[in-house]
This record gives C-alpha cells, sequence and structure tokens, in this order.
C-alpha cells in the first residue's frame, strides 16, 4: 500500500522573540522555517493560518509594518506519543522602502545576515501574491537564495482570490518565470487554509525527521 502518511498536528504556538542582529537570535537548536517576500504578500497571514493562531503574528494593511526578526515556535504532534518544536521565522518585506533608499539597503543585509548566518535554519519559504507577476525584487531574491545554496520553496499566497482555473494560469504564469517545474509551486491561502497540510508535510519532511 502505497498510503500517504498523516498530516502532523500543531498542538502549540507562542511568540518567542524578535530580532535585529545575530546577538539577538534566541539560543537555540530547533529547526526554522524562514518566510520571505514581498510586504504585504501574506506573510504573517501564513504563519497565523499554518499555527492556528489568529493574532499570533501581526498583520496589517499597511506595508512594511514588520521590521524584525520575528520568532515564534510551534509544537507539532506527530504521533500518538512524539510531539515536536520548531521555529517559524518572519521576517521584514523587500522592495518596499518607507523611508527611501537608505532604509531598504539596511533592510536587506539584515535580511541577508539571517538567512546566511543562522544555523537551525533549514527551509526558506518565498511567497509570491498568486493574482501578480512576479517582480524584479522577486526574482533578484530567488537568485540569491539559490547562489547561496539556501533551499527554496516558492508558495503562491491569496489562492482564494481567484477561481479554479484563473489559479492553474497564475501558477503556470509564475513557476514559467521562475523556471521551475508546476510541482515546486505550493498554492496556499490564509483565508481557507488550503495548501495547509502541503505545508505541513513539507515541514515534517524538511525540519522534523
Ligand atoms: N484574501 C486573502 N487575503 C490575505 C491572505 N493573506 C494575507 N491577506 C491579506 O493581505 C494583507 C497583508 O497580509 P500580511 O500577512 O500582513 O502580509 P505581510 O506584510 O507579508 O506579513 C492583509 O490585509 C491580509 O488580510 C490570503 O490568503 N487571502
Ligand atoms: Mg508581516
Amino acid at each position: 500500500m502505497n498510503e500517504k502518511e498523516n498530516t502532523i498536528n500543531i498542538v502549540k504556538a507562542i511568540y518567542v522573540a524578535s530580532a535585529v542582529k545575530k546577538d539577538q537570535y534566541p539560543e537555540s537548536v530547533l529547526p526554522e522555517v524562514a518566510f520571505v517576500g514581498r510586504s504585504n504578500v501574506g506573510k504573517s497571514s501564513l504563519i497565523n493560518s499554518l499555527s492556528r493562531h489568529h493574532g499570533l503574528a501581526r498583520t496589517s494593511g499597511t506595508p512594511g509594518k514588520t521590521q524584525t526578526i520575528n520568532y515564534y515556535e510551534l509544537t507539532a504532534k506527530l504521533n500518538e506519543t512524539e510531539r515536536k518544536p520548531f521555529h517559524l521565522v518572519d521576517l521584514p518585506g523587500y522592495g518596499y522602502a518607507k523611508t527611501g533608499q537608505q532604509n531598504r539597503k539596511t533592510w536587506s543585509n539584515f535580511i541577508r545576515e539571517y538567512l546566511l548566518k543562522s544555523e537551525n535554519l533549514r527551509l526558506i519559504c518565498q511567497l509570491i501574491d498568486v493574482r501578480h507577476a512576479p517582480m524584479k525584487s522577486d526574482f533578484e531574491t530567488f537568485a540569491w537564495l539559490a547562489e547561496n545554496d539556501l533551499p527554496v520553496l516558492l508558495i503562491a499566497t491569496k489562492c482564494d482570490k481567484l477561481s479554479r482555473n484563473e489559479l492553474e494560469k497564475q501558477a503556470r504564469i509564475i513557476t514559467k518565470a521562475f523556471g521551475v517545474e508546476r510541482e515546486n509551486l505550493l498554492c496556499y491561502s490564509s483565508v481557507t487554509h488550503a495548501g495547509r497540510s502541503d505545508l505541513l508535510d513539507v515541514i515534517h519532511e524538511n525540519l522534523l525527521q
């Protein structure tokens, strides 16, 4: 029998810490999954959806709000007896500068430092709004992650905003633009939680085994 394993369950989710430089990263050996993407793409909403904890990560209609690296600890229930904690890491959005070029530069340096120096980082989820063609900053980030041998999963967000046909059409446009196969793009909705069990499977495979 080739039955699909049960998706892990999230049984606990708490805020841990915020950091802007390495000596502020929490002292921890827990594996981490980080979320990168343009401001307003839905990073914080996805963290809340995944955690099943509305209001854990602050979401906002105003882009550029998250200016720190925010750590959340989730506990996954693997089976009746086994539970494993891991970290979700919410990063400041790229491609948005409230106070001009200088701020944009500082933000990206600070994201890069985390991505290059965090010893527990196992997976980076790069989020793209499913309704729009990817932008220069999305391609640059994707290329930079690849250059630095960082494992990246592309996630199309806000999938509830499109019909099934439109969604597949957009998914093909996005994967073609990034030069990846369709199965390398995970479609997610933080409103309906579509894609949640697929993402939990990916986390299980990459962080918890
Ligand atoms: N319809 C819909 N709206 C979403 C979804 N995810 C985020 N949003 C909305 O998009 C806006 C930005 O979300 P947020 O999570 O704060 O984005 P962040 O800046 O990347 O952290 C908010 O108004 C959210 O309610 C989604 O899956 N579906
Ligand atoms: Mg946010």
